[in-house]
């Protein structure tokens, strides 16, 4: 078989590596490398497998594409421009400059056909393993006998960067023990990375690891081979039981006489001169740049017309549907809309005062209420069910069916298989919020993950670009202050709250008591405009006495006024989150005592409590009463904005220990005494 592609081929791939080149060399910036290298395989894969409609990025049954190696965001343009998306030439022209559509690195929403923002090496690579669980999980749910209305691939390109990230491991070994037949990458295996040979850091066998994590690792050793191309991926198509990695050998910066095959050709423009000797090199015009003869772009401009095609057969399938299963179709269609049932809170139950409860118990019988009503909702944990009390009880494992235990009562009650609405990341919590970011990217889901507060720095990348996306992930963190108790520091969370809130776009939310915890969650499931964190406590907090205090709904107005002066008119004010809260509210009580008008103010949430209006703000916080005090078990970084100057924080400075929680809550301050003695230190000035 010939390695010379035809000419029509040839033209095209080469349109593909000269928009890369003269746009990354028109910014003076980019990376040059990945486009002109994976040219060819990205060629074959977007003109004879993937499955998609230019005219409609949003066709739900479209094969999903991530470019893992973000970098290489040239080649995802190139290729979105030329197949007929909403994405001018003169939006390639704009590469890289602020407000166009051709950002240095993907961005999710951004530019049509972006299917999740890339950059951050490893992340695509754990959204595609989400991207094909939700597939699986969508199909098993709503396919039906003569009926297929969710059957797609999730395809990808990844690259060595990609492979060296942890979270590419962790997703990858997830991904291979859930069979994942329908997940297709191509390795860009060109053994080069940013600053020189993979040789230098990167020599196991990464294929041997993946058919160890049980993929099909299909070999390509020409990248330029589309012949070889096309038979590895129609291979992995057929493979339905491993997800396939493709490791293709690539040349980085192929054609350029000086740069191929070096990591200069990784992350800079080739140079005026060397993009000149490439452009010889490989037969190309100097002139025009951003050249795209006629008839390359009519060939690639085929994918409308066959987009078109694809997209009617499927809504003539999906019309059937409808006929035959009119409730599951409206079910189908309210998903991808994000849309609420009727009456989906009407089980949430509410909490008595007689027993203290742990906030994550509370949210525990919490999100069982709703999860009957929301049948996409599905999650589970880095294995910390029964400590996070994330379980859908009874709603079944998400595994393979085909593997040991398949039909058996799983760990959680309910079948075993691809209908199975628990999540089991195992230890990796990085990969869960990569997936996470995945199945929400997909549609059709509302995704949640959980672990202990502390190791949400694990995943901190993921929560990063979920909040950047605006997608609607919950997290559930536990064990959310030194509370937790004899685990000690290493488990204690101190700096997590606050680096949390410093993440823009994440809602965090920190609910005092059961009550606040079930309107927390009611709140996050109907916030859709980005994720949030609810963070919980292991140990028991009183249920707050709602008849003499505030109602736990005005939680959602993130912050409130929970006990008022007798008087109406207090001296001080007290604000808390979480499990300091009713310490704030007995210190309340003690200065009562004393004759002393407070105010406790339950702030479970900074960020839902900015959004308010300022004279709800100023009615909660009124600028004249300055004499506050905040108290939160972690960092006091950030209370200064709601203490103001002469306002003062009980906190904490330094790392928790290992004892009782109770002797901890003494130990650091955290008593009803010292917060009476931190209040009348500020009033005395
Ligand atoms: C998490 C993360 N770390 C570092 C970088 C910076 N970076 C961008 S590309 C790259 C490595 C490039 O090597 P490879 O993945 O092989 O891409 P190629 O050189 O083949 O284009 C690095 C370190 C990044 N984007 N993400």
């Amino acid at each position: 078989m010939s390695t010379e592609p035809n000419n029509l081929d040839n033209l095209c791939i080469n349109t593909m590596r000269f928009l890369a080149v003269d746009a990354i060399q028109k910014a003076n910036s980019g990376h040059p490398g990945l486009p002109m290298g994976g040219a060819a395989m990205a060629y074959v894969l977007w003109t004879r497998f993937l499955r998609h409609n230019p005219g409609d990025p949003q066709w739900p049954d479209r094969d999903r594409f991530v470019l893992s190696a973000g970098h290489g965001s040239m080649l995802l343009y190139s290729l979105l421009h030329l197949t007929g998306y909403d994405l001018p030439l003169s939006a390639l022209q704009q590469f890289r400059q602020l407000g166009s559509q051709t950002p240095g690195h993907p961005e999710y929403g951004l530019t049509p056909g972006v299917e999740t923002t890339t950059g951050p090496l490893g992340q695509g690579f754990g959204n595609g393993v989400g991207m094909a669980m939700a597939e699986r999980f969508l199909a098993e749910r709503f396919n039906r006998p003569g009926h297929t209305i969710v059957d797609h691939y999730t395809y990808g390109i990844v690259s060595d960067g990609d492979l060296m990230e942890g979270v590419g491991s962790e997703a990858a070994s997830l991904a291979g023990h859930l069979r994942l037949g329908k997940l297709i990458y191509l390795y860009d295996n060109n053994h080069i990375s940013l600053a020189g040979s993979t040789d230098l850091t990167f020599t196991e066998d990464a294929g041997k690891r993946f058919a160890s994590y049980g993929w099909h690792v299909p070999r390509v050793e020409d990248g330029n081979d589309l012949a070889a191309i096309g038979r590895a991926i129609a291979a992995a198509q057929a493979e339905t039981e491993r997800p396939s990695l493709i490791m293709v050998h690539t040349h980085i910066g192929y054609g350029s006489p000086h740069k191929q095959d070096t990591f200069e050709a990784h992350g800079s423009p080739l140079g005026e001169d060397e993009v000149r000797a490439t452009k010889q090199a490989l037969g190309w015009p100097l002139e025009p740049t951003f050249y795209i003869p006629d008839e390359a772009l009519a060939h690639f401009r085929q994918a409308l017309n066959r987009g078109r095609a694809w997209q009617a057969e499927w809504q003539q399938r999906f019309d059937a549907y409808v006929k035959e299963h009119p409730a599951l179709a409206a079910e189908f269609l309210r998903l991808l809309q994000g849309d609420l049932p009727d009456g989906w809170d009407a089980d949430i139950p509410s909490f008595t005062t007689d027993k203290p409860v742990p906030t994550r118990v509370a949210s525990s019988q919490v999100l069982n209420a709703i999860a009957p009503k929301l049948p996409t909702l599905i999650g589970g944990s880095a294995d910390l069910n029964p400590s996070t009390q994330t379980a859908l009880k009874g709603q079944g494992d998400f595994q393979s069916p085909q593997v040991a235990g398949a039909g058996t009562q799983g760990a959680v009650g309910g079948v075993w298989g691809y209908t199975g609405r628990n999540l089991h990341f195992g230890v990796r919590e990085h990969a869960m919020g990569t997936i996470l970011n995945g199945l929400a990217l997909h549609g059709g889901i509302r995704p949640y993950g959980a672990t202990f507060l502390v190791f949400s720095d694990y995943m901190r990348p993921p929560i990063r670009l979920a909040a950047m996306m605006k997608l609607p992930v919950i997290y559930v963190f536990t064990h959310d202050t030194i509370g937790l108790g004899e685990d000690g520091p290493t488990h204690q969370p101190v700096e997590q709250l606050a680096a949390l809130r410093a993440i823009p776009g994440l809602t965090v939310i920190r609910p005092a008591d059961a009550n606040e915890t079930a309107v927390a969650w009611r709140v996050a499931i109907a916030h859709r405009q980005g994720p949030v964190v609810l963070a919980l406590t292991r140990q028991n907090v009183p249920v707050i006495d709602r008849t003499r205090y505030a109602p736990a709904e005005e939680l959602a107005r993130g912050a409130y006024v929970l006990a008022e002066a007798a008087s109406g008119q207090p001296a001080l004010i007290l604000i808390a989150a979480g499990s300091e809260v009713p310490l704030a509210l007995s210190a309340y009580e003690q200065l009562a005592q004393q004759g002393i008008a407070a105010r406790v103010v339950s702030m479970p949430s900074w960020e839902l409590f900015d959004q308010q209006p300022q004279a709800y703000r100023d009615a909660v916080l009124p600028p004249s009463i300055t004499a506050r005090l905040a108290i939160e078990a972690g960092v006091p970084q950030g209370w200064h904005k709601y203490v103001g100057l002469a306002g003062q924080v009980i906190g904490l400075e330094r790392f928790g220990a290992s004892a009782p929680f109770k002797v901890l809550f003494e130990h650091f301050g955290f008593t009803m005494d010292n917060v009476v003695a931190g209040a009348l230190a500020i009033l005395a000035g």
